[in-house]
């Protein structure tokens, strides 16, 4: 690790808001304390963290001096503006379009389907039982990688990656939807493109490092 601003970092085991976040510290040599926020047990819901974000979800990163950062893809900017090796956009104004689009598609339009606060609703005040959530999730997650994968497969700028031949924003974004898929062991079938540049970005310290089972709190970690 290089020497870098004191970061803390809200965050639980399991996030897939969170891993994004880890792996972006990863690639970067940076590091961040942990203050470890319990889901299950509601704690984002508390009265302390919400505070740090009014919201009640995590990560939240605090700089020295300022505010708690949230927001997972504002804190992947940030890190990327204060540390820009390696990059994680594309040095176009045209790529960067692109990989912000591949992202906020998983980040805005996939992951908020599935986070704790909906299922609390949907179980609590919705009628779903268990398999009615686990359908909900299913249709989710498939939506959002089925489309990713066409793009993916027809779009001239996928290379090794899901842009070009270095790792971005967007492979970030995807690696941590499977993450979170496999937590709920779920499987999107059909997805080529994305199940090889999957088994790339797995041969990365960055990415390894970043597993829900190596963290702390994690079950046998
Ligand atoms: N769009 C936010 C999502 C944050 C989020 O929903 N995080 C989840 C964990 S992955 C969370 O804290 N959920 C708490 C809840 O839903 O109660 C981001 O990208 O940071």
């Amino acid at each position: 690790m290089t020497s870098s601003p004191s970061y803390e970092l809200y965050a639980f085991w399991r996030t897939s808001a969170t891993y994004r976040v880890r792996v972006a510290l990863n690639l970067k040599g940076l590091s961040a304390q942990e203050h470890y926020i319990d889901l299950d047990a509601g704690e984002q819901r508390g009265e302390a963290f919400l505070k740090i974000n009014p919201l009640g979800a995590i990560p939240a990163l605090v700089v020295p001096g300022a505010p708690p950062l949230t927001q997972s893809l504002a804190i992947l900017e940030y890190l990327d503006e204060t540390t820009p090796t390696p990059p994680l956009l594309p040095s176009d104004a045209l790529g960067r379009a692109r990989v912000r689009s591949i992202a906020a598609g998983l980040a805005a339009d996939t992951h908020p389907l599935v986070v704790p606060r909906v299922k609390k609703y949907l179980t609590t005040k919705g009628g779903f039982d268990d398999a009615a959530w686990r359908a909900w999730q299913i249709n989710w997650f498939s939506t959002g990688l089925q489309a990713l994968e066409q793009r993916l497969a027809t779009e001239g700028a996928t290379g090794a990656y899901c842009h070009g031949h270095a790792i971005t924003m967007a492979d970030i974004l995807l690696m941590s939807i499977v993450a979170v898929m496999r937590m709920f062991k779920i499987s999107v079938d059909d997805t080529p493109v994305i199940d090889r540049i999957v088994a790339l970005c797995e041969t990365h310290d960055a990415f390894a490092k970043a597993a829900p089972f190596r963290q702390v709190g994690a079950p046998g970690a």
